[in-house]
C-alpha cells in the first residue's frame, strides 16, 4: 500500500471505526474542588496563555493529524481557518509523505495560507531519523508550513503493530535528532502517539535537551487499534496481537504526572483523550501547560467550519466554567487549585512511588 493511501485509510478509520477510548485517560479520577465563593466574576476569568511566543485565546492546540492528499488538505484548511479565527494553535500530520512525494505538499501548505498568524507545528517521525532524514528534510517540513516548531513523533507501539511498520528506536536516533535540532531555527517538540510518556522516557528526552513534551497518553485514539483494523482488513498475521495490545499504554492523566514529576521545568502538552474544557482544566491543574485535541476536531471539521467553531466555543466555555468554579482567575492559577486524586490514578501514583504531597509541591511550582 502506498504512503498516500495509508494517510487516507488512517483518517477513514479514525472517523468510522471504533478506535476511541478503548481504555481511560484516568482524568475521571481527578476532582477539582468546588468553591462556592469564587472571589471573581466570570468575565474576569482570563483563559489566555503563551505558546511558542504567541498568545492563544485559551490553552488548546489541535494536534497533528493529517495531510498527504487533496481531500486531507481540505480538512487541514477547515481546521486552520477556524484555528486562526479563534486564536488557537495547530499541528499537521506526519509530513514524511510530502517530503517523499512533494506533489502532496500543498495539503500541508494550505494550513499556513489559512492560518497566517497562528502557531503551527510541523511533524516528522523519529523512525525517519534512523533511516537517514537529516537537517534538509527537517527544514523542508518546517518551511513547507512556515512552522513555529516541529513535532517529532514517537510511535513504537503503532509501528510495531502496523502491517508495514518499521519499529526502529535505537538510542542513536535521539543523538542524531539532538544534532539536527541544533541546526534548526525552531524548537523541537517530542510527542507520543496515544501510548503516553513515562517518567523514564521524559527524563531521557530531557537529558538530550528535549523539554517540550506532548504526552499523547492513552484514552483517546488507539493507534494500535487503528492498525488492528488495518491488519484485519488485510488478513494480516498481526491482527490478534494488535487486538491484545490495543489497550497498551500510559493513561494521559498518569503521563502528565510522570512527566511533570521527572522533568519539573518541562513544557507539557496534554493530549490523548482530551474531549472537553473540563478535561483541559483538569490537565492544567495536574501540571500541563496547554492541552491538545485531535479526533473530536476531525469529526467536527468534516461537518464544516460552523460546526467546528461551535465546538471550540463550547470547549472554551467549559474551561471558563471550571476556572470560575475553582476561583481561578488565569490558567496559572489552575495549577494551585485544590484537587482530589482517587481510584486507579491514585494507585498508579503510589505504585510509581509518587506521594500526593510531594506531587502537590511540584505541580504548584511548575
Ligand atoms: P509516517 O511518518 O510513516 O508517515 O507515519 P505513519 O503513517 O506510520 O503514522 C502516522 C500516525 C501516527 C504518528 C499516530
Amino acid at each position: 500500500m502506498s504512503l498516500i493511501n495509508r494517510k487516507l485509510e488512517h483518517v477513514e478509520i479514525c472517523l468510522y471505526e471504533d478506535v476511541q477510548g478503548i481504555v481511560s485517560t484516568l482524568l475521571e479520577d481527578v476532582t477539582l474542588v468546588h468553591q462556592a465563593m469564587p472571589k471573581l466574576n466570570t468575565k474576569d476569568v482570563d483563559t489566555r496563555t503563551q505558546f511558542l511566543g504567541k498568545t492563544l485565546s485559551f490553552p488548546l492546540m489541535v494536534t497533528g493529524m493529517t495531510g498527504g492528499h487533496e481531500e486531507l488538505g481540505k480538512v487541514n484548511a477547515v481546521i486552520a481557518e477556524v484555528v486562526e479565527e479563534m486564536g488557537l494553535a495547530m499541528g499537521v500530520g506526519s509530513q514524511r509523505v510530502a517530503v517523499e512525494r512533494p506533489e502532496t505538499a500543498e495539503s500541508f501548505r494550505i494550513t499556513r495560507k489559512m492560518a497566517p498568524t497562528a502557531p503551527l507545528v510541523a511533524n516528522l517521525g523519529l523512525p525517519q531519523v534512523t533511516r537517514g532524514y537529516g537537517v534538509k528534510q527537517f527544514m523542508d517540513a518546517i518551511q513547507m508550513i512556515e512552522a513555529d516548531a516541529i513535532a517529532v513523533h514517537l510511535n513504537p507501539a503503532q509501528e510495531l503493530f502496523q502491517p508495514e511498520g518499521e519499529p526502529e528506536y535505537p538510542l542513536s536516533a535521539l543523538e542524531t535528532l539532538r544534532d539536527i535540532s541544533r541546526e534548526l531555527n525552531v524548537p523541537v517538540i517530542i510527542k507520543e502517539s496515544g501510548t503516553g510518556i513515562s517518567m523514564e522516557t521524559a527524563r531521557l528526552l530531557a537529558d538530550y535537551g528535549f523539554k517540550i513534551l506532548d504526552v499523547s497518553g492513552q484514552g483517546g485514539t488507539s493507534w494500535i487499534a487503528v492498525e488492528m483494523v488495518r491488519n484485519k482488513r488485510k488478513s494480516n498475521w498481526k491482527y490478534e496481537s494488535s487486538q491484545l495490545f490495543s489497550g497498551w499504554g500510559i493513561p494521559t492523566a498518569a503521563s502528565i504526572i510522570e512527566t511533570r514529576y521527572s522533568v519539573p521545568d518541562s513544557y507539557i502538552i496534554a493530549s490523548g483523550g482530551i474531549r472537553n474544557g473540563l478535561d483541559i482544566a483538569k490537565s492544567l491543574s495536574l501540571g500541563a501547560n496547554i492541552a491538545g485535541m485531535a479526533n473530536p476536531v476531525l469529526h467536527q471539521a468534516v461537518r464544516g467550519k460552523e460546526q467546528l467553531r461551535k465546538f471550540f466555543q463550547e470547549v472554551a466555555f467549559q474551561l471558563r466554567a471550571a476556572m470560575f468554579l475553582t476561583g481561578s482567575r488565569d490558567v496559572v492559577a489552575l495549577k494551585r487549585v485544590p484537587l482530589i486524586i482517587s481510584g486507579k490514578l491514585k494507585d498508579w501514583m503510589e505504585s510509581r512511588g509518587l506521594t500526593l504531597s510531594v506531587y502537590e509541591s511540584i505541580r504548584k511550582g511548575a
